[in-house]
């Protein structure tokens, strides 16, 4: 792109360059924030209400009181994409607990800042969309909720860091992370999905997850589709005995796993029932979202 993007941070658009925050923000100092990341297809916002609606209940988790409303976090991100000329695209919202000092205490923050970046999103290559990809899972078990809730979509993500590194390491492009005892739980920035004799399982909320917008949306769309869908903890030998496993996010949309720490899944092809909610899921986002102009 030629023409500098423009990014809003508290009430104003500054070109990229311009666009900064302060060294003494929480949200850099200690991951003290929640973000969320967005699409739009075709002039059409995927979900927003539903990703304002999150952030907001990220926040009020973390006691971080957000400086405007959810009507107007809806106009920010919807102008934001106006501003930038993108019918299609990856939105980044972010909220930081603000300027402090160098101490943790939030109560040093006066007010919160609110900051949206419009931009292009890396995919994976079309080649893992049609032929699926291999994934391992990670040592690092994914953050206890008692410890740090993983339905906090929080600036804090080492432990999905830390576990895609894992990946690098791996030479795959997701890691699979379980809970202490070994439940499945997500990827670092997607949930999962098995499919065994036709019905469609992942896991409940409850085992640690983020709460994932797309999730919602694949098992509706399933249901809709005469699918049927169970949220119900598995463990890694339910996953490597699957006949199919897809992976859903906003980034990844909807993506066949055909191999799980090197074991085979199913025919090692994208299986029928993840080809049908992709084609579904693309169906979907053309028609539906909130309009951009
Ligand atoms: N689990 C986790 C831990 C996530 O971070 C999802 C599931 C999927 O949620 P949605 O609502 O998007 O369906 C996410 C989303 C990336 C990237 O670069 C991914 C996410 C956040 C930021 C970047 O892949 N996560």
């Amino acid at each position: 792109m030629s023409k500098e993007l423009y990014v809003y941070i508290d009430g104003k658009y500054l070109t990229k360059s311009e666009a900064k925050i302060s060294v003494y923000d929480h949200g850099l100092l200690y991951g003290d924030g929640v973000f969320e990341g967005i699409r739009a297809y075709n002039n059409k916002v995927l979900k927003l209400e539903e990703h304002v609606n999150r952030i907001f209940a990220s926040a009020k988790a973390i006691d971080l009181q957000i400086p405007i409303s959810k009507k107007e976090m809806i106009a920010v991100v919807v102008n934001t994409y106006s501003k930038n000329n993108r019918p299609n695209g990856y939105s980044r919202l972010v909220v930081t607990r603000g300027f402090g000092d160098l101490g943790l205490n939030p109560l040093k923050c006066k007010v919160a800042s609110v900051i949206c970046i419009v931009d292009d999103i890396s995919m994976y290559p079309q080649e893992m969309y049609d032929n699926g990809m291999p994934i391992i899972t990670a040592s690092q078990r994914r953050n206890k909720a008692v410890c740090l809730d993983p339905q906090i979509k929080s600036l804090n993500y080492l432990n999905n860091i830390m576990a895609r590194i894992e990946a690098n390491r791996a030479g795959v492009s997701e890691a699979l992370m379980l809970t202490s005892d070994g439940i499945v739980t997500e990827c670092t920035g997607d949930n999962i999905f098995i499919v065994k004799d036709g019905v469609v399982y992942t896991p409940p909320i409850h085992v640690g997850i983020l709460e994932g917008i797309t999730r919602n949306l694949v098992m509706e769309l399933a249901i809709k589709n005469g699918i049927k869908v169970v949220e119900k903890e598995f463990t890694l030998y339910n996953l490597y005995n699957a006949d199919e496993c897809f992976l859903t996010g906003t980034a990844a949309e909807v993506i066949s796993v055909t191999k799980v720490d090197e074991r085979v899944i199913g025919a090692g092809v994208a299986g029928e029932i993840s080809k049908k909610l992709l084609a579904v899921f693309h169906e979907y986002v053309r028609e539906n979202g909130t309009p951009i102009k």
